[in-house]
């Protein structure tokens, strides 16, 4: 069953353009609703865990240090169909491919720092805000 939930963050290369509020404003207006939020940072060990599915790929050793390199802004955003909207509120992770009016092809540097993480499915966003939000935090 769609939870109607899926988990963000606003990425270092996004937060230190001082880029946090244009993207949150897209979000919002995109009809998005915040019910989880915190400005955070991750250690290099906990984005090796939050993106352990990657392990094996030649990227991973440089995207646990970019993701821990600078503060990221986790959210919790819900809507009716949450993951697939916010996928395509995003766009491509190569910002190259991304479509016109994405977050990504607006603020993206690079397919690393693609200034925003958006759940692949509900399950993943379940596990994903939980690795970052209390319950009480969640409203
Ligand atoms: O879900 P999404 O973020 O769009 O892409 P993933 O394939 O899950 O990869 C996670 C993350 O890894 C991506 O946002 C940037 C980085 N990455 C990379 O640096 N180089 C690649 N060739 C692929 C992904
Ligand atoms: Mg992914």
């Amino acid at each position: 069953m769609a939870t109607n939930r899926t988990f963000t963050m606003i990425k270092p290369d996004a937060y230190e353009a001082g880029n946090s509020g244009a993207i949150i404003k897209m979000i919002e207006e995109a009809g998005f609703r915040i019910v989880a939020a915190k400005l955070t940072r991750l250690t290099e060990e906990r984005a090796g865990q939050f993106y352990a599915v990657h392990k094996e790929r030649p990227f991973y050793q440089d995207l646990c240090k970019y993701m821990s390199s600078g503060n990221i802004f986790a959210m919790i955003l819900e809507k009716e169909n949450a993951v697939a909207d916010f996928r395509k509120l995003i766009g491509a992770t190569n910002p190259a491919n991304a479509e016109a009016g994405t977050i990504r092809k607006i603020f993206a540097q690079s397919i690393e720092k693609n200034a925003v993480h958006g759940s692949d499915s509900d399950e993943n966003a379940a596990i994903e805000g939980a690795f970052f939000f209390a319950g009480t935090e969640q409203f």
